[in-house]
Protein backbone atom coordinates (compact mmCIF):
# COMPACT_ATOMS: atom_id res chain seq x y z
CA UNK A 1 0.00 0.00 0.00
CA UNK A 2 1.74 3.12 -1.20
CA UNK A 3 0.81 6.33 1.38
CA UNK A 4 -0.80 9.06 -0.42
CA UNK A 5 2.33 11.46 1.27
CA UNK A 6 5.35 10.83 2.36
CA UNK A 7 5.22 13.51 4.58
CA UNK A 8 3.07 14.54 7.96
CA UNK A 9 2.36 17.74 9.20
CA UNK A 10 1.86 17.85 12.82
CA UNK A 11 -0.72 21.01 13.88
CA UNK A 12 -1.40 21.57 17.14
CA UNK A 13 -4.51 23.13 18.95
CA UNK A 14 -4.31 24.18 22.08
CA UNK A 15 -8.02 24.85 22.47
CA UNK A 16 -10.89 24.64 25.05
CA UNK A 17 -13.60 27.09 24.37
CA UNK A 18 -15.79 24.69 22.94
CA UNK A 19 -16.71 23.00 26.25
CA UNK A 20 -16.96 24.37 29.98
CA UNK A 21 -13.97 21.70 31.37
CA UNK A 22 -10.20 23.22 31.53
CA UNK A 23 -7.50 21.08 30.54
CA UNK A 24 -8.05 19.90 27.31
CA UNK A 25 -5.93 22.49 25.97
CA UNK A 26 -2.66 20.43 26.95
CA UNK A 27 -3.82 17.98 24.77
CA UNK A 28 -1.38 18.77 22.00
CA UNK A 29 1.77 18.52 24.55
CA UNK A 30 0.38 15.44 25.95
CA UNK A 31 0.18 13.45 22.86
CA UNK A 32 3.64 15.06 21.85
CA UNK A 33 4.82 14.08 25.04
CA UNK A 34 4.09 10.23 24.65
CA UNK A 35 6.30 10.05 21.42
CA UNK A 36 4.24 11.34 18.67
CA UNK A 37 6.89 12.35 16.02
CA UNK A 38 9.55 9.59 17.21
CA UNK A 39 6.70 6.83 15.91
CA UNK A 40 5.85 8.44 12.66
CA UNK A 41 9.41 9.03 11.57
CA UNK A 42 10.01 5.19 12.65
CA UNK A 43 7.38 4.78 9.87
CA UNK A 44 9.80 6.54 7.45
CA UNK A 45 7.76 9.68 7.01
CA UNK A 46 9.31 13.61 6.86
CA UNK A 47 7.72 14.82 9.77
CA UNK A 48 6.99 18.39 9.82
CA UNK A 49 5.85 19.36 13.42
CA UNK A 50 4.25 23.10 12.62
CA UNK A 51 3.94 23.56 16.44
CA UNK A 52 0.96 24.91 18.65
CA UNK A 53 -1.33 28.06 17.19
CA UNK A 54 -1.58 30.60 19.83
CA UNK A 55 -5.77 31.31 20.19
CA UNK A 56 -6.40 35.11 21.24
CA UNK A 57 -8.47 35.67 24.37
CA UNK A 58 -11.09 37.78 23.41
CA UNK A 59 -12.59 39.92 25.93
CA UNK A 60 -15.62 40.79 25.35
CA UNK A 61 -17.96 37.68 24.12
CA UNK A 62 -21.24 37.32 25.57
CA UNK A 63 -23.53 34.25 24.86
CA UNK A 64 -25.62 33.49 22.03
CA UNK A 65 -28.72 32.10 23.50
CA UNK A 66 -27.11 29.77 26.13
CA UNK A 67 -24.00 29.13 23.84
CA UNK A 68 -20.84 30.16 25.54
CA UNK A 69 -17.92 31.57 24.00
CA UNK A 70 -19.44 31.55 20.01
CA UNK A 71 -16.50 34.82 19.03
CA UNK A 72 -13.82 33.19 20.71
CA UNK A 73 -14.49 29.39 19.09
CA UNK A 74 -15.51 31.21 15.72
CA UNK A 75 -11.91 32.92 15.69
CA UNK A 76 -9.79 30.01 16.65
CA UNK A 77 -11.50 28.05 13.77
CA UNK A 78 -10.83 31.14 11.27
CA UNK A 79 -7.33 30.43 12.30
CA UNK A 80 -6.94 26.57 12.34
CA UNK A 81 -8.82 26.89 8.84
CA UNK A 82 -5.95 28.29 7.29
CA UNK A 83 -3.28 26.52 9.03
CA UNK A 84 -4.67 23.14 8.14
CA UNK A 85 -5.43 24.43 4.20
CA UNK A 86 -2.05 25.55 4.64
CA UNK A 87 -0.24 22.25 5.08
CA UNK A 88 -2.71 20.40 2.67
CA UNK A 89 -1.49 23.15 0.45
CA UNK A 90 1.81 22.36 0.74
CA UNK A 91 0.80 18.46 0.26
CA UNK A 92 1.37 17.17 3.66
CA UNK A 93 -0.97 14.86 5.28
CA UNK A 94 -1.97 17.09 8.44
CA UNK A 95 -2.49 15.53 11.87
CA UNK A 96 -4.62 18.29 13.87
CA UNK A 97 -4.25 17.45 18.12
CA UNK A 98 -7.10 19.39 19.88
CA UNK A 99 -8.40 20.66 21.86
CA UNK A 100 -12.26 20.17 22.17
CA UNK A 101 -14.23 18.83 18.98
CA UNK A 102 -15.36 22.25 18.41
CA UNK A 103 -12.14 22.06 16.08
CA UNK A 104 -13.54 20.18 13.94
CA UNK A 105 -15.42 23.17 12.33
CA UNK A 106 -11.96 24.85 11.15
CA UNK A 107 -9.95 21.52 10.39
CA UNK A 108 -12.55 20.47 8.33
CA UNK A 109 -13.31 23.76 6.55
CA UNK A 110 -9.65 24.44 6.04
CA UNK A 111 -9.23 21.01 4.31
CA UNK A 112 -12.10 21.67 1.92
CA UNK A 113 -10.38 24.70 0.85
CA UNK A 114 -7.79 22.32 -1.08
CA UNK A 115 -10.35 19.45 -1.37
CA UNK A 116 -14.01 20.16 -2.05
CA UNK A 117 -14.50 16.85 -2.84
CA UNK A 118 -13.50 15.62 0.51
CA UNK A 119 -15.73 13.11 2.59
CA UNK A 120 -15.73 12.69 6.27
CA UNK A 121 -15.92 10.01 8.97
CA UNK A 122 -16.89 10.48 12.15
CA UNK A 123 -15.34 8.31 15.26
CA UNK A 124 -17.05 9.57 18.22
CA UNK A 125 -19.36 8.60 21.04
CA UNK A 126 -21.46 11.53 20.41
CA UNK A 127 -22.50 12.91 16.76
CA UNK A 128 -22.14 16.45 17.67
CA UNK A 129 -24.36 17.66 15.03
CA UNK A 130 -26.17 19.59 17.79
CA UNK A 131 -27.88 22.59 16.61
CA UNK A 132 -28.12 26.10 18.96
CA UNK A 133 -31.91 25.48 19.21
CA UNK A 134 -30.80 21.77 20.23
CA UNK A 135 -28.35 21.26 21.98
CA UNK A 136 -29.30 20.44 25.79
CA UNK A 137 -25.39 22.26 26.85
CA UNK A 138 -25.17 24.87 24.76
CA UNK A 139 -21.91 23.68 24.41
CA UNK A 140 -20.13 24.03 20.50
CA UNK A 141 -18.20 21.51 20.96
CA UNK A 142 -20.98 19.08 20.80
CA UNK A 143 -22.48 21.32 17.51
CA UNK A 144 -19.68 21.55 15.02
CA UNK A 145 -21.17 19.21 11.95
CA UNK A 146 -23.83 21.52 12.04
CA UNK A 147 -21.73 24.08 11.05
CA UNK A 148 -20.63 22.22 8.08
CA UNK A 149 -23.80 20.44 6.73
CA UNK A 150 -25.66 22.18 3.65
CA UNK A 151 -28.56 20.32 4.45
CA UNK A 152 -28.64 21.98 8.05
CA UNK A 153 -28.38 25.88 6.44
CA UNK A 154 -32.17 27.02 7.46
CA UNK A 155 -31.92 25.44 10.58
CA UNK A 156 -28.63 27.31 11.79
CA UNK A 157 -29.04 30.54 13.47
CA UNK A 158 -26.58 33.34 12.43
CA UNK A 159 -24.28 32.46 15.67
CA UNK A 160 -21.51 35.41 16.17
CA UNK A 161 -18.27 34.75 15.31
CA UNK A 162 -18.86 32.07 12.03
CA UNK A 163 -19.46 34.77 9.35
CA UNK A 164 -15.93 33.41 7.98
CA UNK A 165 -17.58 30.49 6.77
CA UNK A 166 -20.55 28.91 5.16
CA UNK A 167 -21.53 25.11 4.75
CA UNK A 168 -20.32 22.90 2.42
CA UNK A 169 -20.82 19.52 3.60
CA UNK A 170 -23.60 16.90 2.11
CA UNK A 171 -24.93 14.79 4.51
CA UNK A 172 -24.36 11.95 2.38
CA UNK A 173 -20.57 12.63 2.52
CA UNK A 174 -20.28 11.89 6.18
CA UNK A 175 -20.63 8.64 8.37
CA UNK A 176 -20.53 8.47 11.96
CA UNK A 177 -18.49 5.46 13.87
CA UNK A 178 -19.20 4.80 17.49
CA UNK A 179 -22.19 6.56 18.46
CA UNK A 180 -23.69 5.85 21.96
CA UNK A 181 -25.17 9.03 23.44
CA UNK A 182 -27.35 10.88 20.99
CA UNK A 183 -29.18 13.71 22.29
CA UNK A 184 -33.24 13.75 20.86
CA UNK A 185 -32.79 16.50 18.50
CA UNK A 186 -29.34 14.96 17.28
CA UNK A 187 -31.49 11.73 16.66
CA UNK A 188 -34.12 13.58 14.56
CA UNK A 189 -31.17 15.48 12.60
CA UNK A 190 -29.89 12.02 11.98
CA UNK A 191 -33.08 10.74 10.63
CA UNK A 192 -34.15 13.39 8.59
CA UNK A 193 -31.22 13.90 6.65
CA UNK A 194 -30.66 10.61 6.39
CA UNK A 195 -27.10 10.02 7.52
CA UNK A 196 -25.40 6.85 7.67
CA UNK A 197 -23.88 6.04 11.04
CA UNK A 198 -22.87 2.85 12.91
CA UNK A 199 -23.56 2.80 16.47
CA UNK A 200 -22.43 0.67 18.85
CA UNK A 201 -24.84 -1.79 18.65
CA UNK A 202 -24.70 -1.63 14.77
CA UNK A 203 -21.22 -3.04 15.68
CA UNK A 204 -22.45 -5.30 17.97
CA UNK A 205 -24.46 -6.69 15.55
CA UNK A 206 -21.97 -6.17 12.21
CA UNK A 207 -18.97 -6.58 14.06
CA UNK A 208 -16.23 -3.73 12.97
CA UNK A 209 -15.46 -5.46 10.00
CA UNK A 210 -18.62 -5.42 7.47
CA UNK A 211 -18.90 -1.93 9.20
CA UNK A 212 -15.96 -0.88 7.36
CA UNK A 213 -16.88 -2.23 4.01
CA UNK A 214 -20.32 -0.29 4.01
CA UNK A 215 -18.44 2.85 5.65
CA UNK A 216 -15.96 2.73 3.00
CA UNK A 217 -18.30 1.54 -0.44
CA UNK A 218 -20.49 4.29 1.08
CA UNK A 219 -18.34 6.83 0.79
CA UNK A 220 -16.14 6.21 -1.85
CA UNK A 221 -17.93 3.71 -4.46
CA UNK A 222 -18.92 6.58 -6.78
CA UNK A 223 -15.64 8.36 -6.62
CA UNK A 224 -11.99 7.86 -5.32
CA UNK A 225 -11.60 10.75 -2.87
CA UNK A 226 -9.79 12.73 0.18
CA UNK A 227 -11.15 11.66 3.67
CA UNK A 228 -10.89 13.58 6.47
CA UNK A 229 -10.79 11.52 9.79
CA UNK A 230 -12.13 13.02 12.60
CA UNK A 231 -11.29 11.18 15.67
CA UNK A 232 -12.51 11.59 19.07
CA UNK A 233 -10.74 9.31 21.89
CA UNK A 234 -14.31 9.39 23.11
CA UNK A 235 -15.25 6.67 20.80
CA UNK A 236 -13.00 4.31 22.40
CA UNK A 237 -14.07 2.86 26.00
CA UNK A 238 -13.74 4.81 28.78
CA UNK A 239 -11.34 1.72 30.29
CA UNK A 240 -8.66 2.50 27.51
CA UNK A 241 -9.20 6.28 27.20
CA UNK A 242 -9.89 7.85 30.60
CA UNK A 243 -8.75 11.02 30.46
CA UNK A 244 -11.60 12.52 28.56
CA UNK A 245 -13.92 15.02 29.14
CA UNK A 246 -17.19 13.44 28.16
CA UNK A 247 -16.56 9.78 28.61
CA UNK A 248 -19.65 7.18 27.84
CA UNK A 249 -19.31 3.45 28.93
CA UNK A 250 -19.44 0.92 26.16
CA UNK A 251 -17.24 2.22 23.74
CA UNK A 252 -14.67 0.55 20.71
CA UNK A 253 -12.14 -1.86 21.80
CA UNK A 254 -8.62 -1.24 21.45
CA UNK A 255 -8.59 -3.64 18.21
CA UNK A 256 -11.91 -2.14 16.69
CA UNK A 257 -10.42 1.42 16.95
CA UNK A 258 -7.66 0.17 15.25
CA UNK A 259 -9.36 -1.85 12.36
CA UNK A 260 -11.27 1.42 11.48
CA UNK A 261 -7.55 3.18 11.65
CA UNK A 262 -6.20 -0.11 9.12
CA UNK A 263 -8.69 0.13 6.70
CA UNK A 264 -8.73 3.90 6.18
CA UNK A 265 -4.81 3.94 5.91
CA UNK A 266 -5.59 1.01 3.44
CA UNK A 267 -7.87 3.39 0.96
CA UNK A 268 -4.65 5.06 0.55
CA UNK A 269 -6.62 8.58 0.86
CA UNK A 270 -6.72 9.46 4.41
CA UNK A 271 -5.42 13.41 3.69
CA UNK A 272 -6.30 15.34 7.31
CA UNK A 273 -7.13 13.36 10.62
CA UNK A 274 -8.10 15.47 13.77
CA UNK A 275 -7.40 13.87 17.22
CA UNK A 276 -9.58 15.32 19.96
CA UNK A 277 -10.55 15.58 23.29
CA UNK A 278 -7.96 14.07 25.09
CA UNK A 279 -7.75 16.24 28.62
CA UNK A 280 -4.54 15.21 30.19
CA UNK A 281 -5.95 16.72 33.95
CA UNK A 282 -8.68 14.29 33.92
CA UNK A 283 -6.98 11.28 34.57
CA UNK A 284 -7.72 9.67 37.95
CA UNK A 285 -4.34 8.43 38.15
CA UNK A 286 -1.21 9.37 36.20
CA UNK A 287 -0.96 5.85 34.53
CA UNK A 288 -5.19 6.68 33.03
CA UNK A 289 -3.40 9.95 31.40
CA UNK A 290 -1.02 7.98 30.03
CA UNK A 291 -2.83 5.25 28.58
CA UNK A 292 -5.05 7.66 27.12
CA UNK A 293 -2.28 9.33 25.47
CA UNK A 294 -0.24 6.61 23.89
CA UNK A 295 -3.70 5.23 22.88
CA UNK A 296 -4.18 8.49 20.71
CA UNK A 297 -0.62 8.02 18.91
CA UNK A 298 -1.38 4.05 18.42
CA UNK A 299 -4.57 5.57 16.68
CA UNK A 300 -2.26 8.09 14.74
CA UNK A 301 0.38 5.89 13.58
CA UNK A 302 -1.78 2.80 12.49
CA UNK A 303 -3.75 5.50 10.18
CA UNK A 304 -0.26 6.24 8.88
CA UNK A 305 0.26 2.37 8.31
CA UNK A 306 1.55 1.04 11.22
CA UNK A 307 0.69 -2.70 10.94
CA UNK A 308 0.03 -4.97 13.37
CA UNK A 309 1.80 -7.56 11.30
CA UNK A 310 5.27 -5.55 10.80
CA UNK A 311 4.74 -4.89 7.08
CA UNK A 312 5.53 -0.97 7.05
CA UNK A 313 9.18 -1.72 8.43
CA UNK A 314 11.49 -1.48 5.52
CA UNK A 315 13.05 -5.13 5.37
CA UNK A 316 12.89 -5.97 1.57
CA UNK A 317 14.16 -9.83 2.52
CA UNK A 318 16.00 -12.08 5.59
CA UNK A 319 19.61 -10.88 6.23
CA UNK A 320 21.99 -13.22 5.76
CA UNK A 321 24.90 -13.62 7.90
CA UNK A 322 28.66 -12.53 5.80
N1 LIG B 1 -17.81 15.80 22.14
N2 LIG B 1 -24.27 15.84 23.02
C1 LIG B 1 -23.65 16.52 24.14
C2 LIG B 1 -23.74 18.02 23.91
O1 LIG B 1 -23.39 18.76 24.84
O2 LIG B 1 -24.14 18.45 22.86
C3 LIG B 1 -22.21 16.06 24.32
C4 LIG B 1 -21.27 16.52 23.25
C5 LIG B 1 -19.89 15.95 23.39
C6 LIG B 1 -18.99 16.56 22.36
O3 LIG B 1 -17.52 14.82 22.85
O4 LIG B 1 -16.99 16.18 21.23
MN1 LIG C 1 -16.79 14.75 19.58
MN1 LIG D 1 -17.42 12.69 21.95
MN1 LIG E 1 1.33 2.17 3.82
Amino acid sequence: QQNRSQSVAILGAPFSKGQKRRGVEHGPKAIRDAGLVERLSNLDYAVHDFGDLTFKHLEKDEHFMHVPFPRTVGRANQLLSGAVSGAVGAGHTCIMLGGDHSLAIGSVEGHAQHCPDLCLIWVDAHADINTPLTSPSGNLHGQSVAFLLKDLQNKMPEVPGFSWMKPFLSARDLVYIGLRDVDPGEHIILKTLGIQYFSMRDIDRMGIQRVMEVTLDHLLARKQRPIHLSFDIDAFDPSLAPATGTPVNGGLTYREGIYVTEEIHNTGLLSVMDVVEVNPTLGATPEAVEATTSLAVDVIASALGQTREGAHVAFPKIPEPK
